[in-house]
């Protein structure tokens, strides 16, 4: 199997933790989508990473159909859970992903500040969901799981990312015992061999 992927993208970085956990044999290819490669637009024709080819040259995107993928076909379910099994985990993955969803929203908003065209009221925007949806995450103690599953792999993505394009969104305050397993959980050779940065 072969992934186009980059480093700085928490999508990406979802997979490549997943590959890493499985210990599977994925080729990864450093791609970034806005060269808009032959390959990349072959695989998906929104031109975005991460995008995961097969064996036999089918494509799959995006991350989360990925990472089921990888999940069912070699994992029996264990990190999502069997479909239909616990919605409200998969409530809560959507949350997170959701919540990744807006701080990249929030990171293309800053880019927009060389075009002259940022708008304060979808930064605003995006900033309020990240902070009530960490806040929500604090509530539902997302942190307090005795394993390492899809929410808790894409729960580190989100707050190293969120760290990484937007240090100064202070969500340790709002969510202090997610902030305790955060720093100690993202010390395991999965997480820390794929940190952005
Ligand atoms: N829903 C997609 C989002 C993927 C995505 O937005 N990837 C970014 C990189 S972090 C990208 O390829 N951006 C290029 C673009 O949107 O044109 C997923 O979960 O994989």
């Amino acid at each position: 199997m072969k992934l186009l992927c980059s480093a700085p993208s928490p999508y990406s970085r979802l997979v490549r933790i997943i590959v890493r956990y499985l210990e599977l044999e994925v080729e990864e290819v450093s791609t970034n989508p806005f060269d808009n490669g032959d390959e990349l637009l072959r695989g998906n024709p929104l031109g975005q990473i991460p995008c995961l080819f097969l064996s036999d040259g089918a494509a799959l995107y995006d991350s989360e159909v990925i990472s089921r993928y990888l999940d069912v076909t070699h994992a029996k379910s264990q990190l999502f859970g069997a479909p239909g099994s616990d919605w409200h985990l998969q409530c809560q993955f959507s949350l997170i992903k959701g919540l990744i969803d807006s701080a990249v929203k929030l990171r293309q908003e800053q880019m927009r500040e060389d075009e002259g065209v940022r708008s304060p009221f979808w930064t605003a925007r995006y900033e309020q969901a990240l902070l009530r949806g960490i806040r929500e995450l604090e509530r539902q103690g997302a942190g307090n799981r005795s394993r390492i599953d899809a929410s808790a792999m894409a729960l580190v993505c989100l707050l190293d990312y969120v760290d990484f394009r937007h240090p100064s969104l202070d969500w340790r305050k709002l969510a202090p015992a997610t902030a305790l397993w955060f720093e100690e959980v993202r010390e395991l050779p999965v997480f820390a061999q794929t940190r952005p940065g």
